[in-house]
């Protein structure tokens, strides 16, 4: 196999070697975590030393409530020009008339554009949780399903896959005030246009949560709704590959709703040094090498995809289109949960997922989801994706077999030499 070119990302930890031992060894062990293990977590990724370093900076010291030019307290002049670059630069990333870069993470952003289109007990429109839909998209045990009323679409239980016609039938019976899409599990492109002119033809608001495929849809390697859905939320940790927090962008006229439900509805304070890292991870997406690095991530998951399924492993919706594919385990006969440790054992982390029309419990069920962002970072293409498809097929196939962990893990951390990010 071709070898990669290495990349490596330092951390700059002296004084913190030097104050607190035990912690700089637990960061340090963490980091080596990452770098002699395959990160197949579709929503994991390594960020730059660029956004690491503005990660630790000083804007974390300040308190600014409000917004750039409207705060409640003294002393920010600067952080008003962080936050509004973090603006400018989303809004120009996803062509976006309005963009609030305040939310600390992707539940709360769901919260406030709820919020922000919603009174109480009204009605929303998503897909189920275990068919790749998210916990806030309406679930019973989260705020997004005690106060609103959820309706939940169902992929079609034969291609796995979103079915427009079956979700206009439900909404026009259904009639809710916002209409979902985007998801958490769901391995197939969205067809965004459709979801708007559902919507339009029942008068509910368009919302999109892209957490998972942001870096995709800016790259213009899947759609992007951001110019023309009412509301888009979005993680700026997954494929947009930032520090961990949330962003919402929106149509001018919700601008204000959007604004108030963040602030002083929902959130403080905002985490002003993560604002200035997201301005950092914005800037690198609008960089060509980011969209080849997208195109990159979604080649990478349909190779392992396809390696999977020659090997014999049924794969959810015989596919993918972006950055994530769900494996059927129970096709090699065992779980979700077992195959998860199994793998982790030797070094390949992932996470059990449930499977459309699961006959087994979320907490054990029959899936696993894999994702490339993490390894398409560290520069691994196909042909990696290929020997990782066959060391992951060894694991699933022998799952209780000490030999052949151990095998797989020295294959796993020989791999990783070759792709080490963080120095
Ligand atoms: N936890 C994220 C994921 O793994 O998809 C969603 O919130």
């Amino acid at each position: 196999m071709k070898k990669a070119k290495k990349q490596k990302h330092k951390m700059h930890l002296e004084a913190l070697k030097k104050a607190d031992k035990l912690l700089y060894s637990l960061i340090l062990r963490e980091k080596e975590r990452q770098m002699q293990g395959i990160e197949l977590i579709p929503s994991e990724n390594l960020v730059s030393e660029a956004v690491l370093e503005a990660l630790a900076t000083v804007p974390t010291n300040k308190y600014s409530e409000g917004y750039p030019g409207r705060r409640y307290y003294g002393g920010n002049e600067i952080i008003d020009k962080i936050e509004l670059l973090a603006i400018k630069r989303l809004k120009k990333l996803f062509k976006a008339e309005h963009a609030n870069v305040q939310p600390l993470s992707g539940s709360p952003a769901n919260m406030a554009a709820f919020f922000a289109l919603m009174k109480p007990g009204d009605k929303f429109m998503a897909l189920r949780l275990d068919m790749g839909g998210h916990l806030t998209h309406g679930h019973k045990v989260n705020f997004s399903g005690v106060l609103f009323k959820a309706v939940h679409y169902a992929v079609d239980p034969k291609t796995e896959m979103l079915d427009y016609d079956a979700i206009e039938k439900l909404a026009k019976k259904e009639k809710p005030a916002v209409l979902l899409s985007g998801y958490t599990a769901y391995p197939r492109a969205i067809d965004f246009r459709r979801f708007k002119e559902i919507a339009d033809s029942i008068g509910a608001y368009s919302m999109a949560d892209i957490a998972h495929i942001a870096g995709l849809c800016c790259a213009g390697v899947h759609e992007n709704p951001a110019p023309y859905f009412d509301v888009v939320t979005t993680t700026t940790h997954k494929t947009l590959r930032g520090p961990r927090g949330a962003a919402i962008m929106c149509k001018a006229e919700l601008a204000n709703a959007v604004d108030k439900a963040v602030f002083p509805f929902l959130q403080g304070g905002p985490h002003e040094n993560v604002i200035a890292a997201k301005a950092v991870a914005f800037k690198e997406a609008m960089q060509p090498s980011f969209k080849r690095y997208a195109k990159q991530v979604v080649k990478n998951a349909k190779a392992l995809a396809e390696e999977l399924a020659a090997l014999g492993n049924r794969i959810v919706s015989a596919g993918t289109d972006n950055h994530l594919l769900l494996v059927d385990v129970t096709s090699k006969g065992i779980t979700g949960l077992e195959a998860e440790k199994a793998l982790e054992k030797a070094g390949i982390y992932c996470n059990k997922n449930t499977i459309p029309y699961d006959k087994r419990s979320p907490w054990d069920p029959s899936g696993i989801r894999l994702g490339t962002p993490a390894a398409t970072t560290r520069g691994m293409k196909e042909g990696e994706m290929q020997l990782l498809a066959y060391l992951i097929n060894r694991v699933l196939e022998k799952p209780h077999s000490t030999a052949t962990i151990k095998s797989v893990k020295q294959q796993v951390q020989e791999l990783c030499k070759e792709f080490i990010f963080y120095a």
